[in-house]
């Protein structure tokens, strides 16, 4: 069975990311142009800090494609860290042993993987910790998703996000969504009354030499019915996306459909009726609501998916914090240098990245092929076959 695989590599101030993705199949349009775009959506967002002026994300592609399709063999790429020339990272960084004496870091850094990370792998030094767990490398899953994005389109789903709440600014989500305006909008935002308020608390934010976290949604439309298994854990789609969503950055909570609210009601509250064929109107078995967010028993049930990622603020405040050395466990004030205030926006797009990518494992778990026009002949097939039926002899 054929299965979207896919590796990062890359420090964060080391020279660039890499990835292969595996498992694409024949005859996908791509190029650098289409991951371009992609990579240039994640760099936006207010509230980002000045790593984001130096960067210019662009990957470039090694392998895998020709004349921009692809070919079924591994997809490589490579992004450059331009930051990589600046202020010494040359020498910090380099892969070779140096000459310089290069400075430790040890001042411990609550939130990120900093003291774990040292007792786990024996270092002195938090930097060769921080350099990998940095959301850099959110950079090389966004140029994978973009890849993804592709392959699942050709089976119709379409992947967007927008952004929820700002710290304590919560938007009114309209019924109909317009994406492009949300792409268009500095917050992502679909509510563009609030938007004013959530560049206002980043702002405060700012001031205030703090960080605020928030909430980003990501829905998948045009799924079909199936993907994922009820039959065992490791198979059950909604475990999987969340597992997706959770290994984003920052975030430390995921909600599909309304189950926060959900928990709180009765069973009758929550269900999602299933109609009678008379009241269909766009497509076989229609739900009178979407409250489990199109995914019921760990399987596609035609509805959107909607999944939402809670970020908690930065880790990286620009206040000074106590904190413990390293070294000698004392007592020590945090070092500042520069971080984000708000990364809810890009938190969006690489939410639509890792769903796409779930997707297409899923999608090539069921439909798989070695050319993208017999997934479809398989897509297509199948989707024949859904709908009321006749009792089997
Ligand atoms: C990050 C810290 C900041 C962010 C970085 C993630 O980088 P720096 O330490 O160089 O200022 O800008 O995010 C990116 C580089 C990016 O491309 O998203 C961290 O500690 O996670």
């Amino acid at each position: 069975m054929t299965r979207f695989r896919w590796l990062t590599a890359g420090e964060s101030h080391g020279k660039g990311l890499a990835t292969i993705v595996e498992g694409v199949p024949a005859g996908l349009t791509m190029s650098e142009d289409i991951i371009a775009a992609d990579l240039a959506r994640r760099q936006g967002g207010y509230g980002r800090g000045r790593r984001q002026q130096i960067e210019q994300d662009r990957a470039e592609l090694l392998s895998g494609v020709r004349h921009g399709k692809t070919m079924g063999s591994p997809i490589a790429m490579t992004i450059v860290n331009r930051d990589f020339e600046n202020q010494g990272w040359r020498v910090r960084m380099a892969t070779d042993p140096v000459e310089e004496e290069v400075e430790r870091v040890t001042l411990l850094r609550p939130g990120h993987a900093d003291l774990a990370g040292t007792q786990k792998y024996g270092f002195d030094d938090v930097r060769p910790i921080l350099e990998r767990s940095s959301a850099r490398e959110t950079a090389a899953r966004v140029a994978v998703g973009a890849i993804a994005r592709a392959l699942i389109r050709t089976i119709g789903i379409t992947v967007h996000s927008h952004t929820l709440s700002i710290g304590p600014v919560h938007a009114n989500v309209p019924e109909r969504i317009d994406w492009d305006a949300v792409d268009a909008s500095p917050m992502r935002v679909a509510d563009r009354a609030i938007e004013q308020a959530m560049i206002d608390e980043v702002d405060r934010t700012r001031d205030a030499l703090d960080t605020v976290g928030g909430v980003f949604e990501v829905r998948a439309s045009g799924a079909p019915f199936g993907l994922g298994s009820h039959v065992h854990w490791d198979r059950k789609l909604d475990g999987r996306l969340a597992q997706a969503i959770m290994s984003i950055n920052a975030v430390k909570a995921v909600e599909i459909g309304e189950g926060v609210a959900g928990a709180g009601k009765r069973g009758s509250e929550v269900q999602d009726i299933i109609l009678p064929a008379s009241a269909w109107e766009r497509r076989k078995w229609e739900r009178a609501t979407n409250r489990a967010g199109g995914l019921e028993a760990g399987m596609t049930n035609g509805e959107d998916i909607v999944i939402r990622g809670f970020l908690k603020p930065i880790s990286t405040v620009p206040q000074r914090m106590p904190t413990a050395d390293l070294l000698t466990g004392e007592e020590a004030t945090s070092f500042y240098e520069r971080s984000d205030v708000a990364v809810v926006p890009a938190g969006g797009v690489i939410g639509e990245a890792m769903v796409a990518i779930v997707l297409a494992d899923a999608m090539l778990e069921k439909f798989g092929g070695d050319h993208v026009d017999e997934i479809y002949r398989n897509f297509a097939a199948f989707v024949t076959t859904v709908g009321p039926r006749e009792p089997r002899s």
